[in-house]
């Protein structure tokens, strides 16, 4: 399984992803190359979308006190719900698909979310702090949402004007 990762402005990034409703073989390889994917990559969350796949999958390994991520900590959340949202919080977010930018993001303070594993088991999980807010970003993600379009106009123009630079930067 080749992946590779959309960048904005990929409108591939804009579809709504789909559930899974077949926990077989495929998938599983689909989530192993992405958990592959997010550690060459140095992310802590992506979402199937951003490899090109618009089904409501996202995984997440969220590093340690240390900063070090752990093989252990690999969560797969699929067909993710919430059903229950408290609070307000905010933080530095940054994103596979948006590369070398960063900006404050008001999310829920914690989350409860109902899923289901790899096996298609139903699971039920509360989240807080980086957990609460990396699931939220992902699953953004799965209704075709970047966490740029959080932002207000003049940060939006801002970063707009910041990321075409980049870009022509790189190709040069
Ligand atoms: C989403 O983001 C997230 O710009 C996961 O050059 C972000 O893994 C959840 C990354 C913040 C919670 C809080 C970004 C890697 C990784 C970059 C990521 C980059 C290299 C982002
Ligand atoms: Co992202």
């Amino acid at each position: 399984m080749n992946l590779t990762i959309l960048t904005y402005p990929d409108k591939r990034l804009k579809q709504i992803s789909k559930d899974v409703t077949k926990f077989d073989e495929e998938i599983h390889k689909l989530l192993d190359a992405m958990n592959e994917m997010m550690l060459l990559s140095n992310g802590i969350g992506l979402a199937a979308i951003q490899v090109n796949y618009p089904l409501n999958i996202l995984i997440l390994n969220i590093p340690d006190s240390e900063g070090e991520q752990h093989p252990d900590n690999l969560m797969e959340i699929i067909n993710p719900v919430i059903i229950n949202k408290e609070g307000l919080t905010t933080y530095q977010e940054g994103c596979l698909s948006v590369p070398g930018f960063y900006e404050d993001i008001e999310r829920y303070e914690t989350v409860t979310i109902n899923y289901q594993d790899r096996h298609g088991n139903t699971k039920s999980l509360d989240a807080d702090g980086l957990l609460s807010i990396a699931i939220q970003h992902e699953m953004d993600h799965l209704a075709g949402k970047l966490f740029i379009e959080k932002l207000s106009y003049a940060r939006r123009k801002k970063f707009e004007k910041e990321y075409k630079r980049a870009i022509k930067e790189k190709k040069a």
